[in-house]
């Protein structure tokens, strides 16, 4: 592979809702390529890309997998991502680490919410997409349905490459209006077919399709387009060259068709690939940041190396797999070692891998444009920048992962699952980004967060298989505070003067309700020596201790102001732990008598869902104690912002699912603390009862 050129390379995210067949087509191009002996089916599992345990049990793609082709020449690098929402962030990745993205949308199914997401993620990367309709040997297959739609709620941009021959039990084959030629396939998946005319009753349309693409595509060169508005026809050279700018730039989205469990069409698709698809030249510079101005990093195989690490993947045999997209430069694996830009680490390369599935094939050398991955790497994580020492010295912008939604408090299940927590926490967080894992310090959780009850699913299920740690899971305590309304004054006297050294405390304190957020302040009002100076931190340092345990619920104490105005002492009995239990005295009494309320947090919710939903979300706020705060219209979704109560969101993520058939998405972050309603209040404060009485 010594001659290897950026101009030669084609990467390319499979991105669409789950099921819409990326898996089944990336399995088909790899049939077709002659890369593989047999079709495997995602529910058998046994796809090259579904290759986990998790995978095939559940017969769906969770994670990202890199599949390599040699075709005609070119290498294509293709990332299979998963579609279930639970997994977005892999999706988010992919899509931002490929040359373009191929778009997959069921002929029965069409767009769907995660099609749209996709959508949004190439748009953001100003990534080119090419849309490809899947599945026309469905039954109700309809093409026009789903092209429409597209272009519709999309973009105008998208145009039919390729046209379907028949559709449902009959799909035969794809017209390729550019090559005006049609491609017929004996459909019993062996993947033979033959090339013919045409069929004439598609001629028009053929041409039609053809037409609007030559009009779309010589937008892209004046010259051309002289000479096309002065009637000449434009050859195929020349089109092709304007094609590819055209679709580099999203000007031309085309949107191909076949089916990959027939096999019908594929070959052409890989054609089209290798034709039209753009190479990471085609595609541009990546941006970087130097000291915090924006640089451009060119795919130039004679620049400096760097390259950025998208995903990491931890395999109980090999151990880690770093992969990484490489946007400049030309590496060779052998005494070339690496440095990790953010962390400022030596990374030592044992080899580079060109991957497909699980398998890896050592490869000498890489380029720009490559995605590959390396193992054993140790200080690397996904967003980390990597180059040669003293080369290039920017930074890729972090890959963005959206924030978790869903919270469990995990609990080992024995004493020894609980000896190997930590380290199946830390290597599964290694590899998962859209997953955080926090002990709450008020509530002594162990909270577990990720996308939704599968995403958390299988990754306990990943933790017990690969680190043999069993856990339970439970719904988190919410972390209710407590304050007070009301100023009050009390008295604490601790005194025990029986025989012996005795003890002696006595202090009266103020208690004040501060505003939202303003915690605690000690205020020192003593006069004369009531308290003497040197006691008077035990009193505050009993205060901060106590307050971390309500006298109400047992909750922390917040938002209250405690003025110690007078005392008492003893010339020999008095002690800093004597004042400090009177502190203790004073705060229980002064704090139940200055009227206490319960504080919950309240967290700003966003929701996004198809119009027709929005009826449901709404009225369901309203039976959360939530407040709605606005709605917006975006695109043919509609966003609507609420504010709720932490308690009542920890499930939001499967309600919201079966509310709107999967359809609407949410995000939710902390806001601010609010007094809990009467009602409620008594209900937790009783069950804190129950559980001190038990204890
Ligand atoms: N009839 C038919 N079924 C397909 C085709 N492609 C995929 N499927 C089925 O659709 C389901 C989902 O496919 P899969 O490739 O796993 O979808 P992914 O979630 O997008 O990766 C599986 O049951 C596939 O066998 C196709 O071209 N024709
Ligand atoms: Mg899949």
């Amino acid at each position: 592979m010594g001659s290897r050129q950026p101009e030669n390379t084609r990467s390319f995210a499979l991105a669409a809702h789950g099921g819409a067949g990326k898996t089944t087509l990336a399995e088909a191009m790899l049939f077709a390529n002659g890369q593989i002996s047999r079709m495997g089916k995602t529910e058998s599992g046994n796809t090259v890309s579904d290759f986990s345990t998790e995978e095939q049990k559940r017969q769906i793609s969770i994670s990202t997998s890199l599949l390599t082709l040699e075709r005609a020449g070119k290498t294509l690098f293709m990332l299979d991502a998963p579609g279930f929402a639970d997994f977005t962030g892999e999706m988010s990745a992919a899509i931002r680490v490929a040359d373009a993205t191929l778009l997959v949308l069921s002929s029965v199914g069409g767009v769907e919410v995660q099609t749209g997401r996709a959508w949004e993620y190439a748009t953001e990367n100003e990534a080119p997409v090419i849309f490809y309709i899947s599945k026309m040997d469905r039954e109700n297959a309809d093409f026009d349905k789903v092209l429409a739609d597209i272009r519709e709620q999309f973009s105008g941009n998208a145009l039919p490459v390729f046209l379907p021959i028949g559709a449902e039990a009959a799909f035969r084959g794809v017209v390729d209006v550019l090559r005006g030629k049609s491609f017929t396939y004996t459909p019993d998946g062996s993947g033979k077919f033959t090339e013919g005319d045409v069929p004439a009753d598609m001629a028009d349309a053929a041409a039609a399709a053809r037409e609007a693409l030559v009009e779309a595509a010589v937008e892209m060169d004046d010259a051309l387009m002289e000479r096309y508005l002065e009637g000449e026809t434009v050859g195929d050279d020349d089109l092709r060259k304007v094609l590819r700018t055209a679709i580099a730039k999203r000007r031309i989205m085309p949107v191909l068709t076949g089916s990959a469990a027939t096999g019908v069409g594929v070959h052409q698709i890989l054609d089209f690939i290798v034709d039209y698809f753009p190479s990471p030249l085609d595609r541009g510079p990546m941006k970087a940041e130097k000291d915090g101005a924006a640089v451009e990093v060119a795919p130039d195989v004679a620049a400096p190396f760097s390259a950025l690490c998208f995903k990491v993947m931890v395999d109980p045999y090999v151990g880690k797999l770093s992969f990484i997209r490489v946007a400049a430069g030309t590496l060779s694996s052998d005494g070339n070692n690496i440095y990790n830009v953010k962390k400022g680490d030596d990374e030592r390369i044992s080899s580079f891998r060109f991957m497909t599935g699980k398998e890896g094939k050592d490869a000498k050398e890489v380029i720009a444009g490559d995605i590959v991955t390396i193992p054993k790497l140790q200080s690397t994580k996904v967003g980390h920048t990597l180059a040669t020492k003293g080369g290039a010295a920017y930074l890729f912008p972090h890959i963005e992962f959206p924030a978790p939604v869903y919270s469990v408090a995990i609990v080992a299940k024995t004493r020894a699952d609980e000896d190997k927590l930590g380290n199946a926490i830390t290597r599964t967080l290694e590899e998962d980004r859209s997953l955080t894992f926090e002990k709450n310090a008020e509530t002594h959780d162990n909270v577990l967060s990720g996308m939704g009850d599968l995403h958390i699913d299988i990754v306990l299920a990943k933790m017990k298989e690969r680190y043999g740690v069993e856990l339970d899971i439970k719904t988190p305590q919410v972390p209710y505070r407590e304050t007070i309304k009301k100023t009050s004054e009390a008295q604490g006297k601790h005194k025990k003067q029986s025989g012996g050294h005795g003890q002696y405390g006595d202090v009266s304190i103020r208690y004040t309700p501060l505003e939202r957020g303003a915690g605690f302040e000690f205020v020192d009002k003593i006069v004369g020596g009531a308290v003497p100076k040197n006691y008077i931190p035990a009193v505050e340092k009993g205060l901060r201790e106590y307050m971390m345990q309500g006298p109400l619920a047992g909750f922390p104490v917040v938002d209250f102001r405690a003025e110690l105005y007078f005392g008492s002492y003893h010339d020999v009995d008095s002690s800093e732990m004597s004042f400090k239990l009177a502190a203790r005295l004073s705060f229980k009494k002064g704090i139940l008598e200055a009227a206490p309320v319960l504080l919950e947090p309240i967290m700003d919710v966003e929701v996004i869902v198809p119009d027709q939903y929005m009826g449901d979300v709404m009225g369901d706020f309203n039976s959360r104690r939530g407040r709605i705060m606005g709605m917006e219209g975006r695109g043919r979704l509609q966003v609507v912002k609420a504010q709720v109560p932490l308690a009542e969101m920890f499930r939001y993520a499967i309600i919201l699912r079966s509310m709107t058939s999967g359809q609407g998405s949410f995000s939710m972050e902390y806001s601010h603390y609010e007094e809990v309603p009467a009602d409620i209040s008594k209900k937790v404060i009783a069950a804190h009862k129950q559980e001190e009485e038990e204890e």
